[in-house]
């Protein structure tokens, strides 16, 4: 039986990945921080609460991670832990590199003292392309972070392809766009959406407030993203690969399919800070602008090109955006029943 590590496995990713190789037979331990009560709400949600092994870990403790690590000898490693919120790292940019830059040596070097033959996954993001040098993006394209988060996450895969290229470690690095689902966390833009909208949809009179509406984002199914980074650890050679669906949607069409998903037909008005959406089947304002949402630098569009991972690891997003839109929006709706 495998054995497998998960840091974040709290986490939206870390509840589906754990899902997925349990599924596969493997024995799944995670790290939680030590807090008065861990969050076991993705975990009751996918029906595997029982089965994981939790450990107290905290990315920013150097013997913790090496007590861990000497301790639960496993086959592969998920470092899915991070402070994932990009509007969060401008607040808090010092403690953001320190989780997603620093730790990140922290595991390499430990393990490379450890057990380097261990199979290293880090979680890298679309969002180190920032303001995009092309459209799409690959794993050649140029990268330019536009926040503390992005900048924290370019080191984080820099060291990884490092480690890897300097002692032969099987370490990969995903770059993965945007994946949502019913677990998303709540401060993301998707998940703010289709909560307030079916809260709207439940009676409610709170219009969804929002930043910029503009942006365009490549969003896919977390459910298929946990198997391609699953992929990545089974290839004989570590490698870099980006996932994503290929296809790129404004927020405001996201809205609007979460919208049409709970039965609203929209009225849009108004353009940037004046923008609002009106239900015309109730009247009600379901969307207005708030400009305190803006960020300090935008990443305007992103749009992955994900041709490697599907000739190398056969692997492709199978949801569509609508699909996912409604998936989303269902959930939250039959969660106030
Ligand atoms: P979440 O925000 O849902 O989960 C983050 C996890 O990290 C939580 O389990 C959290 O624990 C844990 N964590 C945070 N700080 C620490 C710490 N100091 N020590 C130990 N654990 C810590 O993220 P996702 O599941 O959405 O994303 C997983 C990874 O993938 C992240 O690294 C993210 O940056 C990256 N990523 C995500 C994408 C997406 O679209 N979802 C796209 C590209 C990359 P706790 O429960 O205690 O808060
Ligand atoms: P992102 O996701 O920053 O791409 O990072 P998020 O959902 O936070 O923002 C996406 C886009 O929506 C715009 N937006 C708003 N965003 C939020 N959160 N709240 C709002 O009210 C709002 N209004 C408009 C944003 O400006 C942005 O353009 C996510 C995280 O999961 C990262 O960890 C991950 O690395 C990247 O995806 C890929």
């Amino acid at each position: 039986m495998k054995k497998a590590f998960i840091t974040g496995i709290t986490g939206q990713d870390g509840a589906y990945l754990s899902k997925l190789l349990l599924d596969k037979g493997y024995e799944v331990h995670g790290g939680v921080r030590r807090i008065s009560q861990v969050e076991t709400v993705r975990f009751k949600a996918l029906g595997i609460a029982d089965r994981v092994h939790l450990h107290e870990f905290d990315l920013l403790e150097q013997n913790n991670v090496f007590r861990v690590l000497r301790d639960v000898e496993v086959d592969e490693f998920y470092n899915l832990a991070a402070q994932s919120f990009v509007t969060a790292s401008w607040e808090v940019p010092v403690y953001t590199a320190e989780i997603d830059a620093m730790s990140v040596v922290r595991l390499l070097d430990t393990l490379r003292s450890l057990r380097p033959e261990t199979r290293f996954y880090q979680a890298s993001t679309s969002e180190m392309f920032g303001l995009v040098a092309e459209v799409p993006q690959s794993e050649t394209t140029r990268l330019h972070p536009r926040s503390p988060y992005g900048v924290a996450k370019t080191f984080g895969h820099y060291i990884t392809m490092n480690y890897r290229e300097s002692f032969g470690m099987h370490a990969s690095s995903g770059i993965l766009f945007n994946h949502e689902s019913p677990l998303r966390g709540a401060e993301f833009v998707t998940r703010k959406i289709t909560m307030g909208l079916a809260a709207l949809a439940r009676g409610g009179t709170e219009p969804v407030e929002l930043g910029n509406m503009n942006a365009q984002r490549d969003w896919g199914f977390a459910g298929d993203y946990v198997d391609g980074m699953w992929r990545m650890l089974q290839q004989e050679q570590a490698d870099d690969y980006v996932l994503a669906t290929g296809v790129t949607t404004p927020i405001r069409d996201f809205f609007g399919y979460a919208a049409e998903a709970l039965g609203m037909d929209l009225d849009w008005q108004g353009q940037d800070a004046q923008e609002t959406a009106t239900d015309r089947k109730t009247g009600k304002q379901v969307m207005r602008v708030n400009p305190k949402f803006y960020r300090p630098a935008e990443v305007d569009l992103l749009m992955g090109d994900p041709s490697k991972a599907r000739e190398k690891l056969g692997w492709e997003a199978k949801v569509g955006i609508r699909e996912l839109a409604a998936m989303m929006a269902h959930a939250d709706y039959d969660a106030l029943a």
